[in-house]
């Protein structure tokens, strides 16, 4: 039915909202960048219950960008540029050590953006992988080149047993629904270039205003 269809993760879909995510003057839309999360929370979960602790804190991280949107200043969460403009000027993040805002929008987002690094790793390893490609080495790869810089000791070793358990590159593809290895293959490059976009835009915004290492 068409209710258990929507329930299924599907690879075209958050390249949809990943693609809704730009504004025609490039800034990023909050609403489509939380629903392009919410899409890859959905596959994370089709995964297993080993990666609950990650999709926890993930689905936590959306939560709080939910509120900010749906509360009296919501519309000053339109973009991320907005949100950090807003923000700043109202002096809502902690800029150097954790103090009255410990759920700004911008350390909450920085969060999910700097997931968003890993992400585009990994994918690129999985569009370029060989038939004997191991996910669960990719992932790792990918993880230790960018989120594992942030994650203290027990967050590295807990992530690197979950990895483990990540299924082969094959079954990892068809979770993906999108049909053969091939065709995975061509939306993982088309999909690819918006995710970097997106968090090219996002991490030019950050360095600019001096947001990159928020507590
Ligand atoms: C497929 C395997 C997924 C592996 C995800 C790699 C990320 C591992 C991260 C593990 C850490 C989670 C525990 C909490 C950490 C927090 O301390 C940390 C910092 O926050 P804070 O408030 O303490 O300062 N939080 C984070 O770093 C945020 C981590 C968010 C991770 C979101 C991952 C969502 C995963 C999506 C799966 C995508 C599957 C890819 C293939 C789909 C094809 C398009």
């Amino acid at each position: 039915s068409v209710a258990v269809e929507d329930q299924k993760f599907c690879l075209k879909e958050v390249l949809n909202t990943f693609k809704l995510c730009l504004s025609e003057n490039k800034e990023v839309y909050l609403e489509h960048y939380v629903a392009g999360w919410r899409g890859l929370i959905k596959f994370l979960n089709s995964l297993g219950s080993v990666f609950g602790f990650i999709s926890k804190d993930a689905v936590n991280k959306i939560q709080i960008l939910v509120n900010h949107m749906n509360d009296e200043n919501g519309s000053q969460y339109v973009t991320v540029q907005s949100m950090v403009k807003y923000e700043l000027e109202n002096e809502l993040v902690d800029l150097t050590k954790r103090g009255s805002h410990p759920e700004s929008g911008c350390r909450t987002l920085l969060r999910l953006h700097r997931a968003l690094r890993w992400l585009e790793l990994f994918l690129e390893r999985l569009r370029t992988s060989k038939e004997d490609s191991k996910t669960s080495v990719m992932c790792a790869e990918a993880y230790n080149e960018s989120l594992s810089q942030h994650h203290p000791w027990v967050v590295r070793k807990a992530a690197g047993m979950a990895f483990c358990m990540l299924p082969g590159r094959l079954s990892f593809f068809e979770v993906m629904n999108v049909g053969q290895p091939e065709q995975v293959v061509a939306m993982l490059g088309e999909a690819l270039p918006l995710i970097s976009e997106v968090y090219q835009i996002t991490e030019d915004l950050y360095a600019q205003h001096n947001l990159l290492e928020l507590p």
